[in-house]
């Protein structure tokens, strides 16, 4: 269940998290379809806990299958999905199978107003009782397939996926989804629940929804999260045929070599010779909505410019399915999305350049991001050649004859004659401006009869990555 039925020539995910509903499907008809976005994934869909504070990570902590959050409810969810997929941009939802909500006593309440006693395992919403769980044990040791899949991830109640009832009801709540449009799952925790059981419940579910457009016998998409940084005992390996595996790894390294302390040169190789899964098994990322709030090597929208030459890296190199994250801007592991006195998340709002400006980052609004997306769909189909490097950090190479990109990240100009593999012709650099109405906002280039035409990236420029593809010739 690789393969995640993209409209035409797209080939970008974008996660909006924490979005609204009515948000993205105004998103999708506005901006995501016309810039050719091929889907979104959304924040979990189904009832959860109510969190002092509200922060984001309420959501993975379900109460029950009814699909009342604050993002909105099941009306608006159907609407969002039917009208993205008028636009040809698909729907995938983050689902939590591995557990229910965890140590809250007593009686609480949830999004959808169901009440549920997390610390008894009692589940009244679904209903789960005990009995439906795995007994509760912590995980300390990590290399312990038993703890690490049978015990409580931060105390978060733990499904026992081998029980016919518990396969059951996941099986119901993802076909309900299946049934309102969307085109495949986020599987979070993938790596805490036996891969026999994912196994069942994926080849249980019901093909793709033909009334949203899908071809028949259509198999929903499936990307698990599955944490695998190398020799784990539970192995992203395990997974990978089930479905495309989200490959940490690669946010690990890009950021590492965008940060400085591996020369971009190296990435001439990278991909499976970089020890990744095979292309169409790795789902892709720079950061996801974890790794963004740790320190370490992972970038985020808080380094821009290292940031916008690993995504453009990202999605000019033809490796993996590629997830652009859109995020909302935080100090700490809690902060909550933007919201209202009342708790209730904003909209996001736009300034007169279409960027957002209440607390929501929307990275894949920036231009540098989009026109980066566009790239890919341009350049589809084709390989890279014609690399070249400066033995350092200043990189270059082409999409066959259809796109080219450089990389600036050393503390000199990149300044030279380099081969774009483009026909003759005069491009706009779509990383510095666009093109309209026949003439370039930013830089352009002037590519000769050979494909050779002269490259400046000075190390101070706003932006270090210079790209041109067919679709953006004068
Ligand atoms: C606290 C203590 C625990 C204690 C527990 C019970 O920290 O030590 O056992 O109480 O008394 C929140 C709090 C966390 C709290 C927990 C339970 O942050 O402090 O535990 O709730 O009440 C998200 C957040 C977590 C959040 C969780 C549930 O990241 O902080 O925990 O949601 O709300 C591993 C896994 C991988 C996982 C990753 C984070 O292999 O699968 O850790 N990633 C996914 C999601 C992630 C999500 C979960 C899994 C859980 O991407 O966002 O965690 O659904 O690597």
């Amino acid at each position: 269940q690789h393969n995640p039925h993209w409209w035409g020539n797209r080939n970008t995910i974008v996660h909006l998290f924490e979005w609204k509903w009515s948000d993205i499907a105004q998103e999708c008809e506005s901006f995501l379809g016309p810039r050719g976005f091929a889907g979104v994934q959304v924040s979990p869909v189904n009832e959860n806990i109510i969190a002092a504070g509200r922060p984001w990570w309420e959501r993975y902590q379900p109460i029950s299958y009814k699909l009342t959050t604050r993002s909105g409810n099941e009306e608006e969810f159907g609407d969002m999905v039917r009208r993205c997929n008028d636009v040809g941009v698909r729907i995938y939802v983050d689902v939590l199978l591995n557990h229910m909500s965890g140590d809250f006593d007593g009686v609480v309440v949830g999004t959808a107003g169901t009440e549920a006693e997390p610390r008894e395992k009692s589940f009244p919403g679904v209903p789960y009782t005990a009995q439906d769980f795995h007994p509760t044990c912590e995980i300390t040791d990590w290399n312990d397939r038993f703890q690490v899949q049978q015990c409580e991830l931060v105390g978060l109640k733990d499904l026992d996926q081998s029980s016919d009832w518990v396969r059951s009801k996941l099986i119901e709540f993802l076909d309900h989804l299946i049934e309102l449009g969307v085109a495949g799952f986020r599987v979070d925790a993938a790596k805490h629940m036996a891969s026999e059981d994912l196994e069942y419940i994926y080849s249980s579910l019901s093909n793709l929804n033909i009334d949203h457009g899908f071809p028949h016998n259509s198999r929903p998409f499936i990307f698990q999260e599955v944490i695998d940084h190398g020799h784990e005992t539970v192995s992203r390996d395990e997974y990978k045929d089930l479905g495309a595996v989200t490959e940490f790894r690669f946010s690990e390294e890009i950021g590492n070599a965008f940060r400085g302390n591996n020369a971009l040169k190296w990435l001439q190789s990278w991909g499976t010779g970089w020890g990744f899964l095979p292309s169409g098994q790795a789902l892709t990322f720079v950061d996801n909505h974890d790794n963004q709030r740790d320190a370490g090597a992972v970038l985020n929208y808080k380094s821009p410019k290292q940031y916008k030459m690993a995504t453009a890296f990202h999605l000019a190199y033809p490796y993996g399915i590629s997830r652009v994250m859109s995020s909302f801007a935080f100090d700490d592991h809690d902060t909550p999305p933007p919201q209202d006195a009342q708790e209730r998340i904003v909209s996001p709002e736009f300034d007169e350049d279409g960027a957002c400006v209440n607390g929501w980052i929307c990275e894949h609004r920036w231009r540098q991001i989009y026109a980066m997306v566009g790239f890919k769909n341009a350049v589809r189909d084709t390989e890279v050649t014609g690399w070249w490097d400066n033995g350092d950090n200043q990189i270059s190479f082409c999409r066959g004859n259809k796109g080219f990109l450089a990389i600036n990240n050393n503390l000199y100009d990149l300044s030279q004659d380099l081969n774009t593999c483009l026909p003759e012709g005069t491009y706009c650099d779509v990383i510095s401006g666009s093109l309209i109405d026949g003439s370039c906002t930013g830089k352009s280039v002037t590519v000769n009869e050979y494909g050779f035409g002269y490259i400046h990236i000075g190390s101070d420029d706003f932006d270090g990555v210079l790209a041109l593809h067919v679709d953006a010739r004068v």
